[in-house]
């Protein structure tokens, strides 16, 4: 059980409390543009938390939005908001317009800290409504003026255990994105739990990955771990897979945190980069196929740590270390979770059937004002969107988004099973299936399929796919129907948008 004082704020614990510790000369981040040590971090956090008081008013519980891609400036601006005893909203970097003023208007935006690059479509979103009055700029010096205007000391604000320190919204794989609240406690549950017990992270280490601050994956993994152990942080603006393998190469890196997908299209440029500094490679997000997880082994000699999280429950919370790892299990709930699987009644379900995943434990789903709390949160339970399974060994098998199952000619199928097949098949780069209406089987099984280079569309290739799927997979399983993209849909965190392409048949 993790116990907490009555009052303590997050990002005390994560800077301030490092740089008392004596971590002041070590290196906090490492970014393309420069290295930052924990007392530069501290004492730029300190003068960002003087300008949102002093310059802008901002007081305890008003939400301060977040935007930019990974870098410093960025972790000291998330770093003062807590301070400050306001609320970060953080957003990713992809979204446009639109989307930020429904953030805004959701999240009862006051003021914005927000990367010059990026700063476009937040005064546009502004101009769509809501009461979001200031956007105060980084990166072309504009705030740089103003924080130096300000002491480098800053008086941290007194908050609660259980006071809101986050607004995060979830990617919107289906439906309008939700706002899950989090508390200060909560960033420091993942840290123990997470960094403590799942990655071990020490002062030796240095992270590097692809998920933005924004997504609290890259949040956890690329702020709250690596700062709240005295670790070090390497900040990618743009994480090509070209880019965080020379990041890798370049700091040393020891653990890299990514996508499946990205996993995937990493393994043919190893060869071009040292990564040897690498000791753990942790993916979420989606679904890990065994054969990635194979494909990577075999490359790397590294076994990838793979783990469900959510932003409903802040970060990982099944996952397996080392020897405990069963490749194509996602593995078994962290220290203070319970997982079960539930039938439709939300009865729980034996080894073997496939049902509900819900979880409990110190994090928990809190939608601000949204109805949909009902229908997420059952008896304390978290009732993800996601099918499940548990084996004999208590080892959790991920089957489908419950959206995601096909029911055709009677027949329950994974569409994310049928992807694992069709993946394995050289000339096949990225795939996504779903089920389409069909009179005579209720659904049909159709694969949109994008070609690695130098692999050309055609009816052969339709053929060969269908075969190599039913020699895969139980036969009655192979998509009827193949269409060829050159790309998929995907949201701002990378998933495939599998209701996109159902929404276009
Ligand atoms: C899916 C997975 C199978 C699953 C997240 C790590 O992905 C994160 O949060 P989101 O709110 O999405 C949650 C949903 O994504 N998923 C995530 N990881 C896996 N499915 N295997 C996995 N390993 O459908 C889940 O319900 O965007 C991941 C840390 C923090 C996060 N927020």
């Amino acid at each position: 059980e993790l116990q907490y004082p009555d009052r303590i704020n997050c990002g005390v614990v994560l800077i301030d409390d490092a740089v008392r510790e004596g971590h002041g000369d070590r290196v906090a981040l490492y970014a393309e543009s420069g290295t930052w040590t924990y007392a530069q971090l501290l004492e730029r956090s300190n003068r960002i938390a003087n300008v949102l008081v002093n310059d802008l008013g901002v007081v305890p519980g008003n939400r301060v939005l977040l935007r930019g891609p990974n870098n410093p400036t960025l972790v000291a601006c998330w770093l003062a908001v807590m301070k400050a005893g306001a609320i970060a909203v953080t957003t990713m970097p992809l979204l446009r317009a639109h989307e930020l003023s429904i953030i805004a208007e959701r999240a009862q935006i006051d003021h914005a800290l927000c990367d010059s690059r990026f700063a476009q479509e937040l005064q546009q979103a502004a101009q769509l409504g809501g009461r979001l009055r200031n956007i105060v700029q980084f990166g072309d010096g504009h705030l740089e003026k103003i924080m130096n205007g300000q002491a480098s000391t800053f008086d941290n604000v007194d908050t609660a255990r259980d006071d809101v320190c986050l607004l995060a919204f979830t990617s919107g794989t289906t439906g309008t994105p939700k706002a899950t609240m989090h508390f200060h406690r909560d960033v420091l549950a993942m840290r123990e739990i997470v960094a403590g017990h799942l990655l071990e992270t020490s002062p030796e280490d240095i992270y590097v990955g692809s998920p933005p601050l924004g997504f609290t994956f890259g949040l956890g993994a690329l702020l709250v771990f690596p700062l709240g152990r005295r670790a070090a942080s390497v900040l990618v603006e743009q994480p090509s897979g070209e880019n965080l393998l020379a990041a890798v190469q370049r700091f040393r890196a020891t653990a890299l945190f990514t996508s499946p997908t990205a996993y995937r299209s990493l393994i043919p440029l190893l060869s071009k980069f040292d990564i040897a500094s690498l000791k753990r490679c942790i993916s979420a997000g989606e679904a890990l196929p065994k054969a990635t997880s194979d494909a990577w082994f075999a490359a790397t000699g590294l076994r990838l740590i793979d783990g469900i999280g959510a932003t409903e429950l802040i970060h990982i919370f099944i996952s397996a270390k080392g020897e405990q790892i069963h490749p194509g299990t996602t593995g078994k709930p962290l220290p203070g979770y319970q997982a079960c699987i539930l039938d439709p009644d939300g009865l729980p379900l034996p080894p073997g059937k496939i049902g509900r995943l819900a979880v409990k434990g110190p994090t928990g789903c809190r939608y601000l004002d949204d109805p949909r709390q009902r229908d997420y949160v059952y008896e304390g339970w978290n009732v993800t969107g996601d099918l499940y399974s548990q084996d004999e060994d208590g080892y959790f098998h991920f089957e489908a988004r419950a959206d995601d199952m096909i029911i055709s000619a009677g027949y329950n199928i994974a569409g994310p099973e049928v992807e694992c097949a069709l993946l394995e098949h050289p000339a096949v780069k990225e795939c996504a299936v779903i089920g389409v209406p069909d009179e005579a089987r209720g659904q049909l099984v159709k694969a949109f399929v994008v070609l690695h280079d130098g692999h050309e569309a055609s009816a052969e290739l339709v053929q060969t796919l269908q075969q190599f799927v039913k020699q895969t997979i139980a036969p009655y399983k192979y998509p009827r129907a193949i269409e060829f993209r050159s790309s998929l849909p995907k949201t701002a965190t990378g998933k495939l948008q599998r209701h996109v392409l159902r929404a276009t048949i």
